[in-house]
């Protein structure tokens, strides 16, 4: 794998684990696990051809840590992220006090008037600090981010739950949780 090779590779198990298995012939199991053997036909059949070893290093060496395999190792999914339909098997974990949730500066009067929506995903996406949201948020353009008041939101029955590398997930965000963190790249 050249430098370049294991950001291919993790763009396409992306795809294919979060959005659309069954382009190269997965199904996801329940907690949206594939069998290892499975995938690395399904990558070889996709023109992607990737060892087991050379799987293992994408693991183990992806910036978000996007996937994780199962205690086994003979299964793997993606952490979160998802857009098919699956039932990841998290438990509700107590949140810290705040969350921050990062995105472009476009989308904040929206959000600050209707709340946080899923969109897209099967869960809002938090995460644990502001450096870490301002990322997400520049992804798409100049970031802005908004600071969720877990603690209101536990204390008004909503489940959170964290994925294995750490993003944590509700369902919604009604907007009196929500404030805007003022400037928060400067
Ligand atoms: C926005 C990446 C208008 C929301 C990242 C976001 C993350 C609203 C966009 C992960 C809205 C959805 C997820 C409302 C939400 N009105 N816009 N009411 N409610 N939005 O990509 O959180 O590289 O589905 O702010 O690092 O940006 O894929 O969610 O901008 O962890 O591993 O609608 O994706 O990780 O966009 O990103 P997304 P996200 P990966």
């Amino acid at each position: 794998m050249n430098d370049r090779e294991p950001v291919r590779v993790s763009k396409f198990l992306s795809r294919h684990l979060r959005h659309q298995p069954g382009a190269i012939g997965l199904t996801l199991e329940p907690g949206g696990w594939v069998a290892v053997d499975t995938l690395l036909a399904g990558c070889r059949a996709a023109g992607v051809p990737l060892t087991r070893d050379g799987l293992a290093e994408v693991v183990r060496s992806n910036d978000k840590q996007r996937f994780a395999f199962d205690e086994t190792g003979d299964r793997i999914r993606a952490s979160q992220g998802h857009s098919v339909e699956v039932d990841l098997r998290l438990s509700p974990t107590d949140p810290p006090a705040v969350l921050f949730h990062g995105t472009p500066e476009r989308f904040g009067p929206a959000i600050l008037e209707n709340g946080l929506r899923k969109m897209g995903r099967h869960h809002v996406h938090l995460s644990a600090d502001v450096a870490t949201a301002t990322r997400v948020g520049a992804r798409r353009g100049r970031p802005v981010v908004l600071v969720v008041d877990a603690a209101a939101m536990v204390a008004a029955g909503h489940p959170f739950y964290v994925s294995a590398n750490g993003v944590w997930l509700t369902d919604r965000v009604p907007p009196q949780f929500l404030r805007l963190v003022e400037s928060p790249t400067e």
